[in-house]
């Protein structure tokens, strides 16, 4: 099997050729851009096997995702052509660096990733690898894809260690039931992310530990705490989960867009690698921190023989 299997939406994305409102820009720089395809891509250059699975247009902009993401080194045979529906895209500005405000415009109702079902997608390949990555915001593309969701999710003979990313976006739910449905989600997989912020907006979780109460089933949950650090409940020996907590390293953020997705990449791609809870979360901070640097939601990560030096530093370095 490849390392991680990862199912999602992905859109060409558009930003800004300079900083401001979208009302003011005059012309736009294109980029791709999809939670789950973001963490293939990382995964994938930090020298994992990695699978995408999805579906896009015949249009252009199909092409170019499957190109893109290809080149990560990603294996995109997995991903079907619509010819009745377009690809997704996506208008976005950079955001504040410190609040990370920005502006989203998105052209994916009717997607041809949105009409992903049980029917067409079925388990066999998403089941293909060692982990298989998921994500909240599948589940609000469309009903077929909440139930693909769901039934990926459920237990089944052959289900690889399924993780599981929040990302809540409440541009796409828009009045629906989303606490509910992202509660019942996050408590089927085996790991799951979540930011503190995510967590009081969506369910009114006002800490880690009541997350932690909130989502009993899953082995580990990783509260990610935005610069002060992140917090991981572990339930591999019972009980109600010990607590590690690792702070964020301090950098300079260029765009926050992207760091969340490379966060999940580190911390699976050292999970994959055996290392202790501490050392996946160091790794998670390190690529996120990757990501954070740059403009867009895509950045190398680090060399892993490199990673694997700074994870290595002692508790000082670390703060
Ligand atoms: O995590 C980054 C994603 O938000 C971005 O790539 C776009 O997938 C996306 C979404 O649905 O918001």
């Amino acid at each position: 099997p490849v390392d991680v299997v990862t199912l999602g939406e992905s859109m060409v994305a558009f930003l800004p050729s300079r900083p401001g409102r979208l009302a003011d820009a005059p012309s736009f720089e294109r980029s791709i851009g999809g939670a789950e395809s973001n963490v293939a891509c990382t995964l994938a250059a930090a020298g994992h096997t990695t699978r995408w699975v999805s579906r896009v247009g015949t249009d252009g902009f199909g092409d170019h995702l499957l190109e893109a993401i290809g080149a990560y080194g990603v294996d995109v045979t997995a991903v079907r052509r619509d010819p009745d529906r377009p690809t997704g895209l996506y208008f976005r500005t950079a955001g504040d660096r410190a609040t990370d405000a920005h502006e989203v415009v998105y052209h994916r109702a009717g997607s041809a990733a949105s009409a992903m079902s049980v029917g067409n997608v079925g388990e066999a390949v998403p089941y293909s690898g060692r982990v298989l990555h998921l994500t909240g915001i599948t589940a609000a593309l469309s009903p077929a894809c909440r139930d693909l969701v769901r039934h990926l999710l459920a237990p089944r003979p052959g289900r690889p260690l399924v993780s599981f990313d929040v990302n809540h976006r409440p541009l796409l739910w828009r009045g629906r039931d989303d606490a509910r449905m992202l509660l019942e989600l996050a408590r089927g997989a085996d790991i799951v992310f979540v930011g503190a912020d995510e967590a009081r907006a969506a369910w009114g979780l006002h800490d880690a530990r009541a997350v932690r109460d909130a989502l009993p089933e899953p082995r580990t949950v990783v509260v990610k705490q935005g610069a002060d650090g992140a917090i991981a409940y572990d339930r591999s020996s019972g009980g109600a989960g010990t607590a590690t907590f690792v702070p964020a390293p301090r950098v300079d953020v260029v765009a926050h867009v992207g760091a969340g997705d490379a966060f999940a990449a580190g911390f699976l791609s050292a999970t994959l690698r055996g290392l202790p809870l501490r050392d996946r979360l160091r790794h998670g901070h390190l690529t996120a921190a990757a990501a954070l640097t740059v403009p867009g939601d895509l950045a190398a990560p680090p060399a892993r023989d490199h990673a694997d030096r700074l994870v290595a530093l002692d508790e000082a370095a670390w703060g």
